[in-house]
């Protein structure tokens, strides 16, 4: 039985040398309502298309681990109640016991390798939560990007998260951490914190260029790209702060914890914003999804080169 399972387009881009990006499914059933889910993970897949790629959205359907859905699956998944949400430790288990599950920035990884896919785009990657020191929430992501050789494009850490611890865990893992086009490190939902970015790369070929000597290297692990958010799609750190520190006075109020965390913190913000901060999640996410295809084509013309 194969690993994974490309879609017919995905079998043809690997076949032909197309560029590839990779999108994950926790975004569309832990990340989003219905229907915004389906429309964004419709729109992100276009997107992808548009900017010369082939999109492989990953996920665990019926025990089968695909790279790459057709419409009528992602109609499923984005309308399926209680799908799994699959990390690094859940993500065998899911397929041993034929089950369906959306796979987390860590997975969508893990599934890219099995693929041969180089590049995956997303909105945010999971990272040191607020209070770790006493919860010891540190997402699966961050070791993930230390072991597994895909360059992540996502639009910075967000402010549920601890910045500076999130980087502190990546620099101990080896990760580099390159802001696209800027020195600090974008906020997600805003341009700009008031954090420096470990790594600045202004092109997409500097960035394929990286990921490609790593390998050469021999040095394990990907690259997380912190791809600011477009300027009129950004909301302000000012306007959100209060409305974090709400959210997360709320999931501690109902005891919230381990994976639901992430999930309620992002409906709540929702539910705060008045769906503001799924507009802007949705910009961020497309612009991510057109840089990640730029690299991956200038990765394809270093690997027919090499
Ligand atoms: N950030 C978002 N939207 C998301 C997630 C993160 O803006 O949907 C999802 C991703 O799939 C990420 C996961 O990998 O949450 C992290 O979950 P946790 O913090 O439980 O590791
Ligand atoms: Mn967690």
């Amino acid at each position: 039985m194969p690993l994974i399972t490309p879609s017919s387009e995905v079998a043809t881009a690997l076949k032909n040398g197309t560029p590839i990006v990779a999108l994950e499914s926790t975004i569309i059933t832990h990340g989003m309502p219905y229907p915004q889910n389906l429309e964004v993970a419709r729109q992100v897949e276009s997107d992808v298309r548009a900017s010369g790629a082939v999109p492989a959205t990953m996920a665990v359907m019926n025990g089968t681990l695909h790279a790459g859905l057709d419409d009528d699956q992602l109609v499923a998944l984005a309308q399926a109640k209680g799908v799994a949400k699959l990390s690094r430790a859940d993500m065998a288990a899911c397929i041993a016991t034929g089950g369906t599950g959306a796979t987390t920035v860590a997975a969508t990884m893990i599934a890219a390798r099995l693929a041969g896919i180089h590049v995956f785009a997303t909105g945010g990657i999971g990272g040191v939560h607020k209070g770790a020191e006493l919860s010891f929430d540190i997402s699966a992501d961050l070791l993930e990007l230390a072991q597994t050789p895909v360059t992540v494009v996502a639009a910075g850490a967000k402010a549920i998260l601890d910045i500076p611890k999130t980087l502190e865990v990546l620099e101990t893992q080896g990760v580099p951490v390159i802001a696209y086009g800027q020195n600090d490190m974008p906020a997600f939902w805003s341009r700009h914190s008031d954090i420096n970015a470990p790594l600045r790369m202004d092109t997409a070929a500097q960035i394929a260029v990286a990921h490609h000597l790593r390998g050469q290297m021999g040095i394990p692990g990907g690259q997380l790209i912190a791809n600011p958010i477009p300027q009129d799609a950004e909301i302000s750190a000012d306007i959100l702060a209060p409305i974090i520190a709400r959210a997360q006075t709320d999931a501690e109020a109902h005891n919230i914890t381990g994976k639901g965390v992430t999930p309620y913190l992002l409906q709540r913000i929702f539910e705060l914003t008045k769906g503001k901060s799924l507009d802007a999640n949705i910009a961020l996410v497309r612009n991510n999804a057109r840089l990640a295809a730029q690299i991956a084509a200038e990765l394809g013309t270093l690997h027919a080169r090499a």
